[in-house]
């Protein structure tokens, strides 16, 4: 492929010389720690891989709203009910803001939804698991949302500048909703023992995809080198699995869950906690789309891409409509 080409030109090629110059000169300046810009030279490869990761991203917001939105007829008060709609809403934002990142690299919005409904693309493992009680909608929040600032923060300084400029609004949004989150389960901690149950039983379900949210381990890991040289990505995917469960176990305590890893244990002389092995077998049936409700989200937002059919065309029409008025006058 062109970009594999370019990382190892052959010095035969003029052109392979004039594009190893290119490169070089890109990687300067993501060395420079210079942002890219989607009008910069950038080699096919780097496109490829944030048109990947950030659509990835989006599907994942957008599919993301399900698990809790579930919950929205269904929260214990007044109060919880208005936080977790504006918090579902603030998903369907972040996946906006996405979807226009990555359409700013010249892949269309149709195209990448497309790639949804298809079954074609990924998103986060972590949404093809249901939401029984309320205290997943607090476990939801504490860990998926904690998982994602750890994964998030560091994108803030993601080399391609569109990208890293939607983080930092994602990223102040996704702390309010992980403090929401920890907020539900400290209540029921502090709550009956049938309530302090609830939260330990939804611990225990969401410790685990929690942790693989991180994606495969370093060794298994394929786009991680790349992704770190062009910085895209500024840690791998085991050092941040490590500093979120470094910082998670502690908040575990202070609610006084059990973490339901009988291996997790203190090692004194790193200061970071060890735990087991993730199952990784669950992880890849999650991705080769075999979780508990792979197939339910994928219906969920077909069925919401058809009942929202009417709304793009009469949106269309009135464009088109504005269009052709804009015309008579000129
Ligand atoms: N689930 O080489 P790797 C949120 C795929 S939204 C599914 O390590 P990379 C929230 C990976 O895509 C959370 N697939 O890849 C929303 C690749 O497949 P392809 C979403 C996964 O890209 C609502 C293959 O495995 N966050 O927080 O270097 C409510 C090999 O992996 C997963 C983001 O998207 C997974 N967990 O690293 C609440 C953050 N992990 O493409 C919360 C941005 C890996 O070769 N993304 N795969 O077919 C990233 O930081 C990186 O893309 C990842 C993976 C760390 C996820």
């Amino acid at each position: 492929m062109y970009t594999q080409g370019l990382l190892t030109p052959s010095p035969k090629s003029p052109a392979a010389v004039e594009d190893a110059e290119l490169l070089a000169r890109f990687q300067a300046r993501i060395d420079r720690e210079e942002k890219i810009e989607p009008k910069d030279w950038m080699p096919d490869q780097y496109r490829q891989t944030l048109v990947r990761q950030i659509s990835q991203h989006a599907h994942s917001e957008i599919v993301g709203m399900l698990p809790e939105g579930n919950w929205i007829g269904r929260a214990p008060t007044l109060l919880r009910k208005s936080i977790l709609i504006a918090k579902v809403q603030d998903e369907g934002g972040h996946g906006a803001y996405l979807y226009s990142a990555a359409e700013t690299l010249g892949v269309s919005r149709a195209e990448l939804i497309d790639q949804l409904l298809s079954g074609r693309a990924k998103y986060s493992s972590i949404f093809n698991y249901p939401t029984p009680t309320w205290a997943d909608i607090g476990a939801i929040g504490w860990l998926v949302d904690g998982a994602a600032i750890m994964n998030q923060i560091p994108l803030c300084r993601c080399s391609y500048g569109p990208y890293a400029r939607a983080m930092v609004r994602v990223c102040k949004e996704e702390s309010f909703h992980q403090r929401q989150g920890y907020d539900i389960m400290l209540q029921l901690a502090r709550g009956t023992p049938a309530q302090r149950q609830m939260a330990q039983d939804a611990f225990n379900r969401w410790w685990w995809p929690s942790l693989m949210m991180f994606g495969p381990s370093d060794g298994a890991s394929q786009h991680t080198a790349l992704s770190v040289r062009w910085k895209i990505k500024r840690f791998t995917n085991d050092e941040l699995r490590q500093k979120f469960v470094d910082f998670t176990v502690p908040q575990a305590h202070f609610l006084g869950l059990t973490v339901p890893d009988p291996l997790l244990h203190l090692d004194e002389s790193t200061g970071h906690y060890r735990f087991g092995d993730i199952d990784w077998s669950e992880f890849q049936a999650v991705l080769a789309g075999n979780g508990p409700c792979n197939r339910e989200r994928l219906a969920a937002r077909r069925a919401a891409h058809e009942d929202g059919r009417w709304v793009r065309e009469a949106a269309l029409a009135y464009a088109d409509k504005l269009t052709s008025r804009t015309r008579s006058v000129a």
